[in-house]
């Protein structure tokens, strides 16, 4: 069994800083893990890919040849995936023995929750090739503090749950950076836990653009009330604890934690709260796997190894 994430959420919302530095923590724990790009608009790739989809198709050649804008080429482009499956398949089938893999896509929404060649792609991917995945979708913390755009965040997380049909997680994105947009209207608990949306209906009021939309927004908040599925956990990539914490979630949610593949890795608790100088930025993986080791070699028991 091969397991792995399929990383999707808003443009900016941090897939492509998220796989690189959840690629490393998982390095850091024991996990040999295949990135593989099926963004073809990301043109400076921050980590080193197993498998990029501009080896397939080009987003700039396709705005030209047929000429599209950006968001109608990146639909053409997942079109041209979905019919090229078996080139996908092809590069990640010598990956399937010992990797864990990380798909980093477009943030183009609609392609998670609206149009099938995505899904398609996914679909075809678990079947053949038996993965366990989690979709991992990212929304940016910043949306917290707006309440029109809060719930916008929901119904987007919703739709796309419900599209995708995958073990879902909902991560805000860039927690750290929370505190610069003010103080919020509610602890951050009210955002993550999406219990009583009702509390919103006073804070939408005294917006005049939002106040206008009252109705609409009440009845949204109460589907999304209704279906009950949607919640949010935290996350700040640079943060060796944040990141932990989401993969114990992940791995829960993928049935990895089941498995009993990992037996002879490293415990990742033991990382995520050791006195490790952890930084996906600062640090090539090179340079991060001395830390660990010279960490171990000072701080851990003789019998601890990986
Ligand atoms: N402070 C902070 N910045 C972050 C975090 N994650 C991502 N960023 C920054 O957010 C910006 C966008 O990140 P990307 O990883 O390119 O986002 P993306 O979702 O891949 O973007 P697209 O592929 O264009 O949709 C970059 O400047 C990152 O450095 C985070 O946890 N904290
Ligand atoms: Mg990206």
């Amino acid at each position: 069994m091969v397991f792995g994430q399929v990383v999707i959420g808003p443009p900016g919302s941090g897939k492509t800083t998220y796989c690189n530095g959840m690629s490393q923590f998982l390095n850091l724990i024991g996990r040999k893990v295949a990135v593989i790009n099926l963004d073809p608009a990301n043109d400076a790739l921050p980590y080193e890919c197993a498998v990029n989809i501009e080896d397939l198709i080009k987003l700039s050649d396709v705005m030209i040849e047929h000429s599209l804008g950006p968001n109608g080429g990146l639909v053409y482009c997942m079109d041209y995936l979905e019919k090229n499956i078996d080139w996908l398949q092809s590069k990640l089938e010598p990956l399937l023995k010992d990797h864990y893999l990380l798909f980093d896509f477009p943030g183009q929404v609609e392609l998670f929750f609206l149009h099938a060649n995505a899904k398609s792609v996914i679909m075809k991917l678990i079947k053949k090739l038996n993965l366990r995945l989690t979709a991992v979708h990212l929304v940016d913390a910043h949306l917290c503090s707006d309440p029109g755009k809060y719930v916008s965040a929901l119904l987007l997380s919703l739709s796309t749950m419900l599209h995708l049909e995958l073990p879902h997680v909902n991560v805000l994105s860039k927690i750290d950076l929370i505190e610069n947009y003010g103080n919020l209207a509610f602890n951050l608990d009210f955002y993550t836990d999406v219990q009583d949306l009702t509390y919103l209906h006073h804070h939408l009021d005294q917006d005049p653009r939002s106040a206008k939309y009252r109705k609409l927004t009440k009845e949204l908040c109460e589907v999304i009330e209704d279906y009950g599925l949607v919640n949010f956990t935290t996350l700040d990539i640079q943060d060796k604890e944040s990141v932990g914490n989401l993969v114990k979630l992940i791995d829960k949610s993928n049935g990895y934690i089941f498995a009993g593949i990992d037996g002879n890795a490293v415990e990742f608790s033991k990382i995520a709260v050791g006195p490790v100088d952890w930084d996906y930025y600062r640090y090539p993986f090179s340079s991060v796997c001395f830390d660990i080791f010279l960490w171990i070699a000072v701080y851990q028991p003789a019998e601890w190894s990986f």
